[in-house]
């Protein structure tokens, strides 16, 4: 009797447990995997196990052992020119350094990956040392400064990099400085990992859907609850990936419910209202969609606060940054669900 009633316990708290894994799942239904996409991820309370999230589609891959490291390259690694990756600034820290030969402040294998000189600190001999030339974007291998752009190294963030014309040398845009570290091996990437990564327990960690239980082929598409919740859900199959709060047609003008297709996409639309509609999605026949928070003639922009409430001309306005994002994510013909 006495196991029976503490199977009967354990059975209850395990049921307890898994709703409230579930309410949690509800309630914060959230743009977590949006807003961590590009980062490594430290999971605090199991050994440290490591992730990374996918900035394309938001989806994380466990890269805990060197072969799962390498199979997520393969996936996400986007290539890069030779001449594109020195417009983003090199990251250089001392914690990154294994051997140092000439003393200069670079590590061996990065000299390698740049070019530079493992055996002289001063590669280019104009009494300007590898790393100061680096650090102040001057070319260490001559004369003149680097073609750094922060702009294109912050369209890039969070990117893992692969050097299409060289040997396939790998790089990460950490999105905490935009700043390109090298990644010549595991170890490498164990060091990126502890000086950038975010640690997240194992309940926040489960709001962001491992890339393994998606099967290959599953079909994206997004599904917009315009009732008081006021939520747009990205789904790969039938696995809720995200979401993001929106704000769909008021009660004069309301959005129509139904199954639409996304038709067109406009980087910069003009609405018939007099605003412009930033990554414009058409549905239907093209008469509404989705975009960002409009902008007025004037420069005026339409407030952040509006998210979650309905007051569009029947249109879904997203928010800054998720409206980039599913712009890029979504394809023409990709299916909507209004309801
Ligand atoms: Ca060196
Ligand atoms: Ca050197
Ligand atoms: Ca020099």
């Amino acid at each position: 009797m006495k196991i029976n009633t503490k199977n009967l316990f354990l059975f209850f708290l395990t049921l307890i447990l898994s709703l409230f894994i579930f309410n949690v799942k509800t309630l914060l239904a959230s743009s977590l995997p949006f807003e961590l996409r590009g980062h490594f991820l430290i999971q605090v309370d199991n050994h440290g196990q490591a992730w990374y999230v996918d900035t394309d589609n938001t989806l994380r891959h466990d890269i805990s052992s060197e072969f799962l490291f390498f199979e997520m390259m393969k996936d996400v690694g986007l290539g890069i020119s030779n001449s594109d990756l020195q417009k983003i600034p090199i990251a250089i820290n001392d914690k990154l350094i294994e051997i140092d030969s000439d003393n200069d402040g670079l590590d061996d294998d990065l000299e390698r990956a740049i070019g530079t000189d493992p055996y002289n600190s001063d590669s280019d001999g104009d009494s300007y040392n590898d790393k100061i030339e680096i650090l102040n974007h001057f070319n260490p291998l001559g004369k003149g400064r680097l073609a750094i752009d922060k702009n294109f190294s912050s369209s890039l963030s969070g990117e893992i990099l692969l050097q299409a014309e060289s040997q396939g040398q790998a790089w990460y845009v950490s999105p905490l400085d935009n700043l390109r570290y090298y990644i010549g091996d595991y170890n490498d990437l164990i060091k990126i990992v502890s000086l950038s990564g975010r640690g997240i327990n194992s309940l926040s960690l489960e709001l962001i859907t491992d890339s393994d239980v998606i099967k290959s082929g599953a079909i994206k598409n997004i599904k917009i609850d315009i009732s008081k919740n006021q939520r747009l859900y990205y789904y790969l199959g039938d696995t809720e990936i995200g979401s993001f709060p929106i704000s769909a047609g008021k009660a004069t003008t309301p959005t129509p419910k139904g199954n639409f297709k996304i038709i067109n996409k406009h980087l910069k639309a003009w609405s018939s209202y007099g605003l412009w509609m930033p990554y414009w999605m058409g549905l239907g026949t093209g008469s509404f969609g989705l975009h960002e928070l409009p902008i007025w003639p004037s420069g005026y922009r339409e407030g952040e606060s509006h998210l979650g409430i309905p007051v569009s001309h029947g249109c879904i306005r997203l928010g800054i940054g998720p409206a980039k994002f599913l712009y890029d994510w979504a394809n023409i013909g990709t299916s909507v669900l209004i309801y």
